[in-house]
This record gives C-alpha cells, structure tokens and sequence, in this order.
C-alpha cells in the first residue's frame, strides 16, 4: 500500500545515515534542495526512487528515505530509465557529478536525452572528481592545474546545458546549491514535468576546488523576459560561461518513451498471433 504523508517536511524524506560529506560541501545545498521539493509535491516515499552513479555526490541516496539504487560508475541512467519503463507509475530521479554523468556515463547521457523517458536528472557539478581526490574532470576549466594536470588542463571545458539543448532535452534548467530555495522549485518543476529533465546543479568541492565565491559572484538568473520554449536564445544564455545563468532555460511538452511503450503494451494484447502466423503458410 501507497505511503502517503499528510503535510509532508523536508526531514520526512531523510534518513537516518549522516551525510558523510566534507562541511561545507556543496552537495548539503543539493540534498536540502531535492527534500524540499520532493516534500513540496507530497511525494509518497515508496513510490519514489532515486538512482546514483559512483561519486561524492552518488552517496545521495543513502542520505533519503525514499527507495533508492547506488550503482556502478557512470551507470544511474540505464539505471533510472530501465526502472521507468518497467514501473511508469514510480517518481524516478538520477542524481551524480559531473564525472559519472559527463565522463564515463557521457554515452547514456546522449540517448538517455533523445528517448525522452520520463525522469529527472541531478547533475551536481564541482568541475572536479571529488572522491578520487581532485582529478580533472570534462568540466574543469581549460589550464586548470591539478595532480592529474600539473601542467594545466589541455582540454577545453564541457558545456552541459550547451549539450543537453543540442541533443533536445525536453527541460534544460540550472540551479546553485547555495541558492536551495531556488534550486528545489525547479527539481519540483523538473519532476512535474512529462519527459526527461536535466537539472545542472553548480555543486562546490571546498576540498579540492572551492568555486564557492567565484559562483556567487558570477550566477545571474535567467533574465525575466526569457521564453523558455525558445531553443535558440536558450543555447545563447547556455553559451554565457562566465555568467552562468541560474533558471529554467527551455521546456517543451513531447511524447515521451515510457508513454509510448505503454500504448504498444496495450495495442499488443489486441494482437493476433494465430492470425499473423498463416502469412508464413
Ligand atoms: C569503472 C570505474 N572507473 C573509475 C572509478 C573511480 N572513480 C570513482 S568516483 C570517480 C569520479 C567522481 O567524480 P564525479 O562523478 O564528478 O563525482 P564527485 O565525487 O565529484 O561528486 C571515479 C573516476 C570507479 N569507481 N569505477
Ligand atoms: S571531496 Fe569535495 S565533493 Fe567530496 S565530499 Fe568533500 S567537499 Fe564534497
Ligand atoms: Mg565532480
């Protein structure tokens, strides 16, 4: 049976198990963020899951009371999208860091995006790896010097929202984690949202990249007068690197994977196996 909470707060959705995070890692923001927004929308937590890759930021799970699944690096998205298509009726979130989606679970990220299954991804960007200890990652910035690069970074740095808008993400947001409020209405309309949504979520390292005064003084919200089903000014905002918008950037309502195949279970049982077999006669 359905648990269902009357007038459900944040800390319903906690566990017990202590967030083992650094102080004053950003993921705290993160993680405060997606229990008000899943407490904003009643969320029942057995009908909810939350599905990691391997990180910091994948210990997620642990620290929710709803159900969750801490997989193999890089791996949430065949994760979340097998268990969509398999239960529709549950509320799926993957959440990870920029490593374990835009490394090596880059590949699932592509096609994860052009199925459009109903899901909500969490991308909590410290433009690092954390718990491998400061390795560069497709996020850090061009020149960025660290054990794995001491000569600084050749690579130029990854666009996620420029990416996600390229490859027709049906809802392209970005949230800070030090602006929780801001960041759980838009996990909240990521959730409400039919197809899959991909929330950027700058998330800082203290330990090993602190970006925290740096981002606060560069985040701009998403100027008012934006038209969020305008894919082209969308890639314009997502193209201001040094002024990383904060906001909902695009959102369009398409037919999603998970409905369709439902309509294909349905038509199936219509289907005349007998009938079909006498063409082969
Ligand atoms: C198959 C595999 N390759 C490499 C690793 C080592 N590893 C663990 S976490 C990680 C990167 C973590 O970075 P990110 O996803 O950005 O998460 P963060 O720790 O920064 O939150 C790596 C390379 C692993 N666990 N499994
Ligand atoms: S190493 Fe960085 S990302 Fe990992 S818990 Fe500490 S502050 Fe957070
Ligand atoms: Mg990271």
């Amino acid at each position: 049976m359905t648990q269902t909470i009357i007038n459900p707060t944040p800390k319903d959705y906690k566990s017990t198990v202590k967030p083992t995070w650094c102080p004053g890692c950003g993921d705290f923001g993160v993680l405060n963020a997606t229990l008000r927004g899943i407490s904003g929308m009643k969320l029942a937590p057995d009908q909810t899951v939350v599905v990691s890759g391997i990180g910091c930021s994948s210990r997620f799970p642990h620290f929710m009371k709803t159900f969750g699944f801490h997989s193999v690096h890089g791996r949430a998205l065949p994760v979340a999208q097998g268990l969509k298509m398999a239960r529709p009726d549950l509320t799926v979130v993957a959440v990870g860091g920029d490593g374990d989606f835009f490394s090596i679970g880059a590949g699932h990220l592509v096609h994860a995006a052009l199925r459009n299954i109903d899901i909500t991804v969490v991308v909590m960007d410290n433009e690092i790896y954390g718990l491998t200890k400061g390795q560069t990652s497709p996020t850090s910035p061009h020149g960025h010097v660290t054990k794995s690069t001491p000569y600084g970074l050749m690579a130029s740095q990854f666009n996620p929202l420029l990416t996600a808008l390229s490859l027709n993400v049906s809802f392209v947001a970005r949230g800070y984690s030090a602006k929780p409020k801001e960041l759980a209405a838009l996990i909240e309309q990521g959730i409400q949202h039919k197809g899959f949504s991909f929330i950027h979520a700058l998330s800082p390292c203290p330990t090993f990249y602190h970006t925290f005064d740096a981002w606060d003084a560069a985040v701009t919200p998403v100027p008012e007068d934006h038209d969020p089903s305008d894919r082209a000014k969308a890639m314009a905002l997502a193209m201001e690197t040094e002024k990383p918008f904060i906001g909902l950037l695009y959102r369009e309502e398409r037919p999603t994977m998970d409905q369709a195949a439902q309509q294909l279970v349905e038509k199936a049982k219509e289907f005349d196996v007998e009938q079909y077999i006498q063409r082969f006669a």
